[in-house]
């Protein structure tokens, strides 16, 4: 181990060479993105090291009164972005969203529907044999929604038949969480709320992924389809720092802060809150555009990847209507190892399950897919006519072992790119020293 001083230097040294490498680079897991300049600002101001906890007004600690403003703003916005009653920027992250959701509406040994993790699930919804959060923090019991492969989403008429079949047997679903990590197309909440509700469940919707698709109006509207909470993570198709958020009618408002504060976090993260808050105005602003442009990149790189002989999911309904490309690389080895060449090549995606690899034998470490997400190169700025180089650099990073080729490539496209797009004023990408 290097003395204190060496490793002061040599972290300084380490952060800088990863902003060198992403600036040259294809950043494309689907739950990042990149924040403007102002908003890293505020995350390195002095809120980050104040307490506060409890509501803005009702706050445990004093020296709030500029944050308790700031908070205000933030929740103002939000509510604005999601029309929605009541919005609680306090989570800390997507997971914490959720867990204080279940912590205010289910008890332990209560039923939950949501996606299984290869249909598309994430681990915040997952059972407790496989350490997701629902399962082994709340002790929920998980259902799973019926899925449809072909149509990449949930089968509406099963999905009522096993939610009748649990009825009969005498377990109460308490909760359907729509929503998920690999998401491709507007889940049918519409369609299942009233089977949901008259079952004695509450309907959720995690908008982790879609959140900003869904406030700049691409994607669907939960919160007018029948879905009662909304969880939220601010950073994936948003643009704001790394956090969670909920959102709901006023009626669920007081059950909500209690689970969030005191249940499930003591002090919330006050400088995240102030980026949030800064995010929300530039989505405000920005958001509409932005969410336009990243479908429209997705379905431009869906597209030429499929005529470039790729396997791309989804393909019955168009692809993808989110900022989400999901591809089945069993004809190429497995998802972990096309991770592992993709990123000698400075192309930056992750290994998926995806449908059918359970049964395949399959499984997280070597799974049949890759996700692709166009959330941080649709900030920075490309456009669907990029999607033509990305598409085929990808294909060549895949399908060849030509790293050279790709990495010259990916640094000639990326020249242009080295700016936060869509937010006041100019902002660099990378600025790091
Ligand atoms: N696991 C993340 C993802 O979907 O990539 C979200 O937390």
């Amino acid at each position: 181990m290097p003395r204190g001083s060496e490793a002061y230097s040599k972290i300084l040294r380490l952060v800088r060479e990863h902003e060198r490498w992403f600036a040259d680079s294809l950043p494309m897991i689907a739950s990042e993105n990149v924040t403007s300049k102002r908003v890293r600002e505020v995350l390195s101001s002095d809120l980050g090291h104040r307490y506060a906890e409890g509501w803005p007004g009702e706050r445990v600690y004093a020296g709030c009164k500029y944050i308790d403003e700031v908070e205000l703003l933030a929740i103002q916005m939000a509510k604005k972005l999601f029309k929605a009653e009541f919005v609680d920027v306090r989570p800390t992250s997507g997971v914490g969203a959720n867990l204080a959701v279940y912590s205010a509406f289910t008890s332990p040994g209560d039923s939950m529907l949501a996606l299984s993790i290869p249909n598309g699930g994430h681990i915040s919804t997952g059972k407790r044999e496989f350490s997701g959060s629902a399962g082994l923090v709340h002790g929920l019991e998980i259902e799973y929604f019926a899925f449809d492969k072909g149509e990449m989403n949930i089968d509406v008429d099963e999905t009522k038949r096993r939610i009748s079949k649990l009825h009969a047997e005498g377990k109460v679903v308490k909760m359907a969480m729509f929503g998920g990590s690999l998401f491709l197309f507007p889940h049918p909440v519409r369609e299942l709320s009233e089977a949901v509700t008259e079952a004695g469940g509450l309907v959720c919707y995690d908008a982790a992924h879609v959140a900003g698709l869904v406030a700049g109006g691409q994607f669907q509207d939960p919160l007018r389809e029948g879905a009662e909470v909304m969880t939220f993570s601010t950073h994936k198709t948003l643009f704001g720092p790394q956090g969670g958020a909920i959102a709901s009618s006023l009626k669920l408002s007081e059950e909500i802060k209690k689970s969030v504060f005191p249940g499930t976090t003591s002090n919330h993260h006050l400088h995240s809150v102030a980026g949030k808050a800064l995010a929300f105005a530039e989505f405000l602003k920005f958001g509409h555009a932005y969410a336009r442009d990243v479908v429209n990149n997705a379905k431009a790189l869906a597209e030429h990847l499929s005529e470039l002989g790729e396997v791309v999911l989804g393909e019955k309904n168009g692809f993808t209507r989110s900022h989400q490309v999901a591809l089945d690389v069993t004809k190429y080895g497995d998802g972990g190892a096309m991770e592992r060449k993709l990123e000698e090549m400075n192309i930056i995606v992750n290994r998926q399950l995806i449908p059918g690899d359970l049964q395949a034998g399959r499984h997280y470490t070597n799974p049949g897919g890759v996700r692709l997400g166009v959330s941080e190169l649709t900030r920075l700025g490309m456009r669907r006519n990029d999607m033509v180089d990305v598409a085929e650099i990808i294909h060549l990073g895949l399908s060849t072992e030509r790293r050279r080729e790709a990495r010259r490539r990916i640094h000639e496209l990326r020249a242009p790119f080295r700016t936060v797009k869509y937010s006041f004023g100019s902002s660099p990408a990378y600025f790091f020293r």
